[in-house]
């Protein structure tokens, strides 16, 4: 099971958000893409000033033969196709973020890739679009499931229901 943690607080995000998880299925085996709804979030550890974001999560069985260290590299290239481009400062407001969570329960430590993804089990604005997919995973290195991540989370993020009901929306039970 892949898990994407997707955001948006540039341009249309709930338009950009939408289109964003339709393109992912090219890299689901049919059949497998789940959406979260979406929701409206927070900004966390951004520059003043910075507007509230759209978050999501996307989660499907990734085709054969797709690794992690590929699926990375089009996920990038998304966001650059989505018009976000380098900015100089860190958490810059974005067109389009598409992050790599959990590649099944493959762990990566390298400079330039983490896997899973470092702060996402810190984060409201990602445990809770996910635990709506994925509640009883166990995040990699912790013996935690999702749940019990989000239940021990202490956070001042605020987090609400978008309206929009994105593609591929499934709850898990
Ligand atoms: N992404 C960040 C930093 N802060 N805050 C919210 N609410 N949503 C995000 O997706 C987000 C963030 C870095 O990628
Ligand atoms: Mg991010
Ligand atoms: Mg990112």
């Amino acid at each position: 099971m892949v898990l994407i943690g997707l955001g948006s607080n540039q341009g249309d995000s709930t338009q950009i958000m939408v289109a964003a998880i339709e393109a992912l299925s090219v890299f689901a085996k049919p059949g497998s893409l789940r959406s979260s709804r979406l929701w409206r979030t927070t900004p966390v550890d951004c520059p003043p000033g910075s507007g509230d974001f759209i978050n999501s999560a996307a989660a499907f069985e990734a085709l054969d033969n797709l690794s992690p260290e590929q699926l990375l590299g089009q996920l990038k290239a998304l966001e650059q196709q989505f018009g976000r481009g380098a900015k100089p400062v860190r958490n810059a407001p974005r067109e389009l973020d598409l992050d790599l969570l959990l590649f099944g329960d493959q762990v990566r430590n390298l400079p330039d890739f983490v896997l899973p993804h470092p702060r996402a089990r810190n984060r409201l604005f990602v445990l809770q679009p996910a635990v709506e997919l994925v509640p009883d995973t166990i995040w990699p290195e912790t013996g935690q499931t999702i749940q019990q991540l989000l239940d021990g989370l202490q956070t001042d993020e605020c987090v609400t229901p978008h309206e929009t009901v994105p593609p591929f929306y499934a709850q898990s039970s």
